[in-house]
């Protein structure tokens, strides 16, 4: 039974982790790379280790060095967050050869599920609809898709069977575009991935992104938590995600939680593990992918359960049963998650860099911030741009609504552009507020840009804004912000706005 845990990661997800593992009274081990050795991470284990380079290839993908550094401080476990090695079954496998424990799934889930054409096939096999598109397993020639094509129907997708999260995938709206985008799909997964290996499926147009969080231990107890509505996407990017999804109900539900189940037992599941589906505007739904891991947005289902899913996962790893039955969990009220990333709206959401100088965290009833910066902390470009999480909580969405609207004014960070503005519009958004909204709502509906026309002078009035605002925020930085009248309509417009939902 381990007591002490190395955390393989870096940024929130480590500080995350490494505070379930206190709770728990485990001992925590850091590693880090050269430009992370003030990271918050480092600075709250116990111990800390320098793992070498900046560049993820010399550090944190480091797997040999991570199981090294494990054994020698007699760290009995490894947990990888998201990212970096999570989802790497070669490293689970060399993890539990060094006699250690990884928490997380068996290596061989992590394979099956991570080749996803064998996905589709083995929960298929286990009674789960897929959406619609190549069958079985193994290699398929170009002039096998081509030849299958139409039975699936145009518009399609093509996909890397060793991707996920769109990396790889094109589009194809006609038979003639087809050859050219397999070969580009190819080209692509075989950079990304080392496997060029492609599939088809139909492109379920106005579809909703909505994953199904599962938990299962060694003891034969798979469970799930409820789903979070992950549709809020830009460049297969997740900017805000909220549970429960706006569409759901009781019955729905209950029909795809169980199916979650059933796929997670499909490949023997153990430990956290999250359903991706697609749901249509009647309510089809379809297997879309599993993602074996901890996921970015897993804060918003353990406050609206009550679980502390970390805990959970560390839990299962030592052995235990699950600390909860199906019958306990309730979804209580609503959560949002808003993903602050390090990166400027107003120029193509490209990353930002620099050191931060000052950083007013969001705080009162419901409002949670996890994150790994602070004031004086310097973000560099190695990196996902990903620096903070703002989640929210409130008895109806109304009113997560409108606390997340407070936190997101309340926060402050200056030294590096965010997307908060983003956040800020998105949420006043009617079609957000009212939760109509499919995957295609950020590229298709949503832009910063469309107040600014091609005429130069709006453009010039944007520029001298953008100045104008970031100097009050580095003056308001150093200041204690006064808070603005409340208005108190905010509450009116819940009111009236929850009883147009009832
Ligand atoms: C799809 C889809 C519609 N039809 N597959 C692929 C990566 C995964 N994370 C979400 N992906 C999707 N796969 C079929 N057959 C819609 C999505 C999707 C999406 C696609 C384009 C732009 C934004 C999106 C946001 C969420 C889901």
């Amino acid at each position: 039974m381990f007591t002490k845990v190395l955390v393989a990661n870096r940024g929130e997800i480590a500080v995350r982790v490494i505070r379930a593992c206190r709770e728990l009274g485990l001992n925590t081990v850091a590693v880090y790379s050269e430009v992370d050795r003030d990271g918050m991470h480092v600075r709250q284990a116990d111990e800390a280790y320098l793992l070498g380079p900046p560049a993820s290839r010399d550090s944190y993908l480091r797997g040999d060095k991570i199981i090294d550094i494990a054994k020698k401080t007699g760290a009995g476990a490894i947990h990888p967050g998201y990212g970096f090695l999570a989802e790497r079954d070669d490293f689970a496998e060399a993890v539990q050869d060094a006699g250690l424990v990884f928490i997380g799934p068996k290596p061989s889930a992590i394979a099956a599920m991570g080749d996803k054409a064998v996905a589709r096939a083995t929960v298929t096999a286990a009674g789960v609809t897929v959406v619609p598109g190549t069958e079985g397993e193994g290699s398929l020639t170009d002039e096998d898709l081509i030849a299958i094509a139409p039975d699936i129907g145009f518009p399609l997708l093509v996909k890397a069977t060793a991707g996920g999260g769109g990396k790889g995938m094109r589009e194809v709206s006609a038979p003639k575009e087809l050859p050219g985008m397999l070969q580009a799909a190819r080209r692509e997964a075989e950079a990304a991935f080392g496997d060029g290996n492609v599939y088809l499926e139909k492109l379920l147009l106005g579809a909703r992104h909505i994953e199904f969080q599962i938990m299962a231990d060694s003891h034969g107890n798979a469970i799930h938590l409820g789903e979070r509505e992950c549709s809020i996407q830009r460049r297969h990017q997740k900017l805000l995600e909220e549970a429960p999804s706006p569409i759901m109900d009781e019955p729905l539900r209950e029909q795809m939680g169980e199916l979650a189940c059933r796929a997670a037992q499909a490949v023997d599941y153990l430990n956290a593990g999250t359903i991706e589906f697609l749901v249509d505007g009647d309510k089809n739904f379809y297997f879309l992918e599993m993602n074996t891991r901890l996921q970015v947005e897993h804060p918003i289902t353990e406050m609206v359960t009550g679980v502390d899913i970390v805990r959970e996962q560390i839990r299962i790893a030592r052995g235990r049963k699950l600390s909860y039955a199906q019958d306990d969990l309730r979804i209580n009220g609503w959560a949002l998650e808003c993903r602050i990333n390090a990166e400027d709206p107003y120029n193509n959401f490209l990353p930002s860099t620099g050191q931060i100088t000052s950083v007013i965290l969001p705080s009162g009833p419901g409002v949670r911030v996890d994150t790994g910066v602070y004031a004086g902390f310097t973000v560099t470009p190695y990196y996902d741009s990903l620096i903070s999480k703002l989640i929210c909580w409130g008895e109806t969405r109304g009113v997560a609504i409108l606390r997340m609207r407070r936190a997101l004014d309340e926060f402050r960070i200056v030294g590096v552009r965010t997307n908060i503005p983003f956040h800020q519009k998105l949420l006043n958004s009617p079609r957000f507020m009212v939760g109509q909204y499919d995957t295609r709502f950020v590229e298709e509906r949503f832009t910063l840009e469309e107040e600014l026309d091609d005429d130069s002078n709006l453009a010039m009035i944007a520029a001298v804004m953008a100045t104008v605002v970031t100097h009050r925020e580095t003056q308001q930085a150093a200041q204690i912000i006064r808070q603005s009248e409340r208005d108190t309509s905010n509450w009116k417009w819940v009111g009236r706005w929850e009883r147009m939902q009832r």
